[in-house]
């Protein structure tokens, strides 16, 4: 990121949030997965550079990505910090994201391999279809619920599945290994945002490093709210008019607190995560397929 020099500002803001407080779980994903692939197609476990620079790029994606969504959003506060947009206003909080975004596009095209450029293209653009998918909404329950887990795919588990996929194909695997990835990302990060959409409902405000029912706030029925409303069926006029009136992200709560919600929140995402390892368990035995497996409780189980 030499180029930042260019202006002091742009510098500071592009590095504000790569000061190693996120969880860096995309690339922790992409480096187990990339040695559990090279191991099974035969090779040292050993990553390559390649590889090693997906991580990076689909950090810098994904950091990229918060940066435009807490400005869409209006948000103060991300990982504990103050946002961007707050700092430095929502003018140089879009244009950093486009920044950084621009620097993960030059990491991905000296890799010099138009496959995994496609692939993560096509990432990028699911990340603004599924915040776009986020924007409207659906009439009846069935459709509401199709088009929730249409947006979780696409908002979250994309860049995981593709990022997976690439990893895959630099490992030079077969399109039977390259799926597997990619079915592993896909359903671990669906599970991911499932859990991310109950913890707005059981987190304090300090784990998460943001203010708790703020999707509510924000006029969106996650997977707790849908589920709630099979239950309480009061709550659908509540998602019809987002929250608008007063008094009903407070209702809205309190029926999710009563219901059944959060638990079939949680059984959905257990249900994905079973998958995934379905999925990674076909690859050859190796520490980095047992890590992988394992990340599906961490999932599970994480607080912020
Ligand atoms: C500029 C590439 C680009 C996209 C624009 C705004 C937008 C389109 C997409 C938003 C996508 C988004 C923010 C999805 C949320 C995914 C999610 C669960 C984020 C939280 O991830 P964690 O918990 O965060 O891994 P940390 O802070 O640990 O990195």
């Amino acid at each position: 990121m030499e180029q930042l020099a260019v202006s002091s500002d742009l510098k500071e803001i592009c590095d504000y949030y790569f000061d190693g407080k996120g969880k860096a779980f995309r690339p922790m994903v992409v480096i187990l997965m990339g040695k559990a692939c090279n191991l099974h197609h035969g090779k040292s476990r050993e990553l390559l550079k390649s590889q090693h620079s997906v991580g990076m790029i689909v950090e810098m994606i994904h950091t990229a990505s918060l940066v435009h969504d807490d400005v869409i959003d209006g948000s103060e506060t991300r990982r504990g910090k103050i946002t961007v947009n707050k700092i430095w206003g929502e003018r140089k909080a879009i244009l950093a994201g486009d920044f950084v975004l621009s620097s993960a596009s030059m990491a991905l095209a000296r890799l010099g391999n138009t496959t995994v450029v496609s692939i993560f293209t096509r990432a990028i653009e699911d990340l603004v279809r599924g915040e776009f998918m986020q924007l409207s909404s659906k009439e009846t329950e069935n459709e509401r619920f199709v088009h929730y887990l249409e947006k979780t795919f696409k908002k979250t588990a994309s860049l995981i599945a593709n990022s997976c996929k690439a990893v895959s194909i630099l490992g030079n695997c077969n399109s039977e290994v390259q799926e597997i990835a990619y079915q592993y990302g896909r359903n671990l990060g669906i599970a991911f945002q499932l859990v991310d959409d109950m913890l707005d409902f059981t987190s304090s405000t300090n784990q998460l490093g943001k203010p708790t029912a703020a999707d509510l706030k924000l006029g969106l029925a996650t997977g707790p709210v849908l589920f709630a409303c099979q239950q309480f069926p009061e709550l659908h006029a509540l998602i019809l008019r987002h929250f608008s009136s007063d008094g009903d992200v407070d209702l809205a709560w309190e029926y999710v607190q009563q219901s059944d919600g959060v638990q079939q929140t949680c059984y959905l995402a257990h249900q994905y995560c079973q998958e995934a390892i379905r999925q990674v368990s076909m690859l050859h035995p190796s520490p980095e397929r047992d890590a992988l497996i394992q990340l599906t409780e961490i999932v599970l189980n994480r607080h912020k």
